[in-house]
């Protein structure tokens, strides 16, 4: 008889199945055995009870420590009481290996260092289960959305040999006898690769040196960017909204027992709907302003004004047309008004700042290799991608959705430590 998934067992009502999983807990009141077992698709009550099996099987149960994996036989049973809604009566029990006594996390609370530094263990707690399955639901929704609207996936490198996103935050790592650093972002290469396939998106690992100890800032974090071949700012907000309308919609469709398991208040979620609003950053400044926050103008919203201006609203908003002083080096400046760019970040609701920056980038080759100068950066270096813009150089967008960001807004988190399967944060690279 091959496994049954405890996520399947209301299948098999009735039925002999066989499990397989992990003790996750165990109590004994003498006479009956109650096991809780895990296989990593769910959670069930095992019960043996002493009249009903052999002597050594019930005896057997009292050597299984927390986390001993086994195999169990025996039939499924609807019980409302039961976790999960499903009760197996035990008839067998194969021991495959009794886990040493001393499984460092009990069902107790532990502190959140102690819990980062057994990352490998912490991920078998049904809270963190729960945060991987609705982040792989929000992987997957952003790939269908993005599938299903004709983009193409193409791949940007890990290894670069220039900045993307700002000297100040780059990896360096050495490339045999070259420097060479992990990517910031796939952006630049996307701009090459929406000019030979003209809509296509990148989805990989991104890594930012940021000496910043902070809720929403991790070294190693997953990005999806997008990259359209003549479009404008105005079209790429509309992209954005549609984008993460479409995956808070799939994800409380999908993975709302998940949600429970987390205790994440679903409301909020349900008016994530376009159109979202769109302040530019000079409205944001006055509304800033008017909550007591004031910000001179040309400096980039920080953590603080972003929860006071997302907090205004009762769904995402996007911030536009920040100052150029602000922003990197590509940004293409709004025709109207060049002291501004045409960018956008998107804000998450409920105080959850950015999930999302993007914009225009600049088409014209002059004001790029000016912008190159400005910077500190060598025309050279980016001579591949200023030939972007002398061979048929078009307007274009795109923009750089961070999962962590958004996962840890949709699932109703307090840090991105739980969103990705192994942070690696300031002073935390192990394990
Ligand atoms: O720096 S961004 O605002 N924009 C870019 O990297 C563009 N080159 C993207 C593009 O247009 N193709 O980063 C985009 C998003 C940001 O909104 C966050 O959601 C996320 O990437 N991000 C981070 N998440 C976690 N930790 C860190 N340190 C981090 N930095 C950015």
């Amino acid at each position: 008889m091959g496994a049954c998934d405890i996520a399947k067992l209301s299948e098999c009502v009735g039925q002999e199945v066989m499990l397989q999983g992990w003790v996750y807990n165990r109590r004994s009141s003498g006479k009956i055995q109650f096991l809780i077992l895990r296989d990593g698709t769910g959670f069930a009550q095992v019960v043996f009870a002493a009249g009903e099996v052999d002597a050594d099987t019930f005896a057997a149960c009292d050597r299984l420590t927390q986390e001993s994996s086994v195999r169990v036989w025996g039939q499924v049973r609807a019980d409302a009481r039961a976790p999960g809604g499903y009760e197996v009566t035990g008839r067998r029990l194969e021991i495959i290996q009794i886990a040493s006594p001393d499984y460092p996390i009990s069902l107790k609370e532990h502190g959140v260092d102690f819990l980062l530094d057994h990352r490998h263990l912490w991920l078998r707690t049904p809270r963190q289960v729960a945060i991987m399955r609705i982040r792989a639901e929000v992987i997957k929704a952003i790939r269908d959305f993005l599938d299903d609207h004709d983009f193409t996936l193409v791949d940007a490198p890990i290894f670069t040999p220039n900045a993307a996103e700002g000297t100040t935050t780059l990896f360096e790592v050495s490339y045999f006898d070259e420097k060479a650093y992990l990517t910031q972002s796939g952006q630049l290469y996307n701009e090459a690769t929406a000019m030979a396939l003209g809509r296509v998106y990148c989805f990989g690992p991104t890594f930012r040196a940021e000496k910043s100890k902070t809720r929403r800032h991790l070294m190693e974090f997953w990005m999806v960017e997008p990259e359209m071949a003549f479009w404008d700012l105005d079209q790429t907000m509309a992209l954005e909204e549609e984008l993460v309308s479409f995956v808070v919609a799939r994800v409380l469709e999908r993975r709302r027992q998940e949600l429970a398991v987390i205790g994440r208040d679903t409301a909020p979620l349900a008016r994530v709907k376009p159109p979202f609003p769109r302040i530019s950053y000079d409205e944001a400044l006055a509304l800033l302003h008017r909550k007591g926050l004031d910000l001179p103008w040309g400096e980039d919203l920080g953590a603080p004004h972003e929860t006071a201006i997302s907090e205004e609203f009762d769904r995402p908003v996007f911030v536009h047309r920040y100052p150029a002083v602000a922003k990197a080096f590509y940004m293409k400046p709004d025709p109207e008004r060049p002291e501004v760019v045409l960018g956008a970040d998107l804000l998450a609701s409920e105080g959850y700042g950015e999930i999302i920056g993007g914009g225009q980038r600049i088409d014209d080759p002059e004001l790029l290799a000016q912008r190159l100068r400005e910077n500190g950066l060598s025309e050279e270096a980016y001579r591949w991608y200023m030939d972007l813009r002398r061979y048929g150089s078009v307007p274009h967008s795109g923009f750089g959705l961070g999962i962590e960001r958004t996962l840890a807004w949709i699932a109703g988190l307090e840090h991105v430590r739980e969103t990705i399967p192994f942070p690696r944060l300031l002073n935390r690279l192990r394990p």
